[in-house]
Parts: structure tokens; sequence; C-alpha cells
């Protein structure tokens, strides 16, 4: 009988697992098709590059063991948001919130929270925007509404988020360092910011110049 249970959530996990990297294929594709309308229209890709993931098994039963959820799959459908993630990379800020704009102009897109880290980084520095979406995944004999984690930065605050999370793993540090490394780590991400602000500046006086 313990056989038999542990086969059935082995599959049901296995059958989440796909429809989440169908999902992600989903959000994808409607990220892409923006990208090349944007680019007939204005000459601009407002997509430097996409990164999609899946959380691994591990991450996600963690996770459930942090938020002393149940491990079964009905707990990480409705309680974990994150188990799909695709982070887009843009050039520009204002690239960002257009392509915010028009993903939930859509309407199978379904807006769930909104977390503005541009327009209030984290203490850390931290910045980005993030939206938790659900859209719709369509199968053989049903559609499936899936969560999925969307994450929009500029490269300047990827390249500092990139470095950030590598570098804090690293723990086996003392106090003191590791105060004075996080007020540094911080003070990269506000040289960052105003580098996104300058190459802004930069391109707007170029389209005033062609206009
Ligand atoms: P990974 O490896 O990228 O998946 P929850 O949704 O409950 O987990 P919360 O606080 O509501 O938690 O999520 P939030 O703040 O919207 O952000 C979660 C994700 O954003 C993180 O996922 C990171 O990808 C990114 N993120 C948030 N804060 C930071 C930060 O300070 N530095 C960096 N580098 N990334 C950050 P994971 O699961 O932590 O990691």
């Amino acid at each position: 009988e313990t056989v038999e249970r542990f086969r059935k959530t082995f599959q049901q996990s296995k059958q989440l697992m796909t429809y989440y990297s169908c999902a992600l294929l989903e959000v994808e594709t409607k990220f892409r098709v923006l990208n090349q309308q944007f680019s007939l229209e204005q000459e601009h890709n407002p997509i430097e590059t996409i990164k999609t993931r899946l959380k691994s098994m591990e991450s996600i039963m963690d996770k459930l063991y942090r938020k002393k959820l149940p491990f079964e799959v009905s707990a990480v459908e409705e309680c974990l948001t994150d188990v799909a993630g695709i982070r887009v990379i843009c050039p520009f800020i204002e690239d960002i919130y257009r392509l915010a704009d028009c993903l939930l102009q859509q309407d199978d897109v379904r807006l769930i929270r909104i977390k503005d880290y541009i327009k209030n980084p984290k203490d850390n520095g931290y910045r980005s925007l993030h939206l938790i979406v659900e859209i719709p995944i369509f199968l053989q004999n049903e559609k499936k509404q899936m969560k999925v984690e969307v994450q929009l930065r500029t490269i300047a605050m990827d390249f500092w988020a990139s470095l950030e999370h590598r570098l804090r793993y690293k723990k086996d540090l003392d106090a003191e360092l590791s105060t004075m490394l996080a007020a540094e780590l911080k003070d990269c991400a506000e040289t960052s910011a105003s580098l996104d602000k300058r190459m802004e500046a930069v391109k707007n006086t170029i389209e005033r110049h062609k206009e």
C-alpha cells in the first residue's frame, strides 16, 4: 500500500511539473511575441534575454517544510507561487513597465500579486518587478490554470542580482565583515541604478534627436 501511495504521489508530481513547464512555454511565447511586435513598430527590442526555470523537487520540499505545509501536490498548486519562474531581462526600465502592462492586458492572464522592487527596492538594494500571474494551459481534455512568477529586470539589475545571489551563500564570514560587505553591495546596487538612469537619459536624447 505504501509503495502504491508513493507511486501515485510520484506520478502526480511528475505530471504537475510538466504542467508548470507548459505554463512557462506559454508565458515565454507571450513575451517573444511582444518582443517581435515592438521591434517591428519601434525598431527597438525591449527584451535582451529570457531565462526560465522550474524549481527543483528538493527546493519545493524545503519550501513546503519551511511554510509548514503538507507534502501534497495540492499544497504545491495552491500555496507555492514560484515553482515556474521566468526572468525577462530588458535594456531599459521603461521596457519593463511596457512589457508588464502588455502582458497584464491579455485576457487570459490573471494578476495574482505584484511586487515592485524597482519603485521600492529591498533593504539590501535588490531591484526587479515581480508579477505572480495565472495563465491557462490547454490539455487534451481540459484547461488548467497555472501560476507563474515573472521577474522583469534591466541588464544592470540582473548583473547585480546574479552576483549578490552567489555571494549570499558564502556565509562563513564574521558579523562585522558581513555588515561591511552588505553595505558595499547596497552601494553597488545604487551605482547600478544610477547607471540605468543615465543610459535611459542617453536613449531619450537620441530619440528626441531622431524626431
Ligand atoms: P531562486 O533561486 O531565484 O528561485 P516567496 O514567494 O514566499 O518565496 P517572497 O519574499 O514573497 O517569497 O518572494 P519575492 O521577494 O517576490 O522574491 C523571490 C525571488 O526573487 C527569489 O527567489 C529571487 O529569485 C529573487 N530575489 C528576491 N530578493 C532577492 C535578493 O535580495 N537578491 C537576489 N539576488 N534575488 C532576490 P529565490 O527562491 O530566493 O531564489
